[in-house]
């Protein structure tokens, strides 16, 4: 068995190069040698185990239509290796654990299954079909989210409901966000937007807004003593919102042809540092200082200390994190 590269159509992701293995039967397996193995696996609507890994005679696979079952698995792969990549090169971590140990992907659960989702006991990663089975579940942004589920598991564990559960939420947004930029891919270009792609409320607007998280219709932009009773994926809003802030600031702005308009708590203006820096100071926080009971007020105070580490204390970008978490009423 060699390491190899093959190429891959997904539906969303264009065409891309994919890391396979040569069988030693003939033909490739969906398996990525080069990072730790990750292997692709077809649940062919099943909902348990681990149904057939992916295999293809010419290493040229799916087609970016979903009549293609590939195609899907090109998308899930793809994500798999980009997020990866990303957390090699910017926090030069070995893999979601750090051990190395690669997770694995599972795709065409159920049937017209609207959803996507990290499992801890498996260290993997499940994607639905969506909606008529014509939406698989596998964008990049989507992709980055439920790994970095991974992250978080292996690292903070912010407990999975009140406002801790909606900083694991956050955590995912912020990181499947970064991995799409990180990709630079002009299929799918880094937007502050999480399942732009993959039309889950059938009407092609996104799933969540980072720049004003309301624009959903139920996640919170600021906080408020009662947002911990939200569900997790609307109290997440407060920090998208503060990542957004710290990265690009308040106000009017168009990032890869896409724009927004970001509004503050007290009518404050708000200058960006940068995507980078904002997700330097975050995954320290998330591997330093956040602990499975972290709230909002933990949080900024986590980032704080971040932001000292990495750019010392009264630096600009302290300065910013402060200014962040206040426009998003967090004090
Ligand atoms: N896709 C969802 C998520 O990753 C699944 C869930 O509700 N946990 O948040
Ligand atoms: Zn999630
Ligand atoms: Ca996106």
């Amino acid at each position: 068995e060699a390491i190899d590269t093959g190429t891959g159509t997904g539906r969303y992701s264009g065409t891309v190069p994919l890391g396979t293995t040569a069988a030693a039967s003939g033909g490739y397996d969906l398996t990525d040698g080069g990072r730790g193995g990750h292997r692709t696996y077809d649940l062919n609507g099943g909902t348990s185990g681990t149904g057939t890994l992916f295999h293809d005679a010419d290493d040229v696979w799916g087609d970016g239509t979903v009549n293609n079952r590939q195609t899907a698995a090109v998308d899930a792969a793809y994500g798999a290796a980009v997020t990866w990549d990303f957390y090699k090169t910017a926090f030069h971590r070995n893999g979601i654990a750090g051990d190395g140990k690669a997770a694995y992907s599972r795709v065409h659960y159920g049937n017209a299954y609207v959803n996507a989702f990290w499992s801890d006991s498996c260290f993997c990663m499940t994607y639905g079909d969506g909606i008529a089975n014509a939406n698989p579940l596998t964008s990049l942004d989507v992709a980055g989210h439920e790994m970095s589920h991974g992250l978080t598991a292996a690292t903070a564990g912010l407990r999975y409901s009140r406002e801790s559960g909606g900083l694991n939420e956050a955590t995912s947004d912020i990181f499947g966000t970064a991995v799409e930029f990180f990709a630079d891919n002009s299929a799918d270009a880094g937007d502050y937007l999480i399942g732009e792609k993959i039309d889950i409320n059938g009407d092609g607007t996104p799933l969540r807004h980072m720049d004003r998280p309301s624009k959903d219709g139920a996640s919170a932009d600021y906080w408020s003593r009662t947002v911990g009773r939200l569900d997790v994926h609307y109290s997440s809003g407060v920090a998208n919102h503060f990542f957004y802030l710290l990265s690009e600031g308040s106000g009017a702005k168009t990032v890869n042809g896409v724009s927004y308009n970001s509004p503050t708590y007290d009518g404050s203006t708000v200058t960006g540092i940068g995507r980078d820096k904002a997700a330097q100071i975050w995954y320290k926080a998330l591997t330093t200082y956040f602990t499975s009971s972290t709230d909002y007020a933990g949080a900024r105070a986590g980032t704080l200390r971040a932001a000292a580490d990495l750019y010392g204390p009264g630096s600009a970008e302290y300065n910013a994190v402060a200014a962040a978490w206040t426009a998003v009423n967090v004090k």
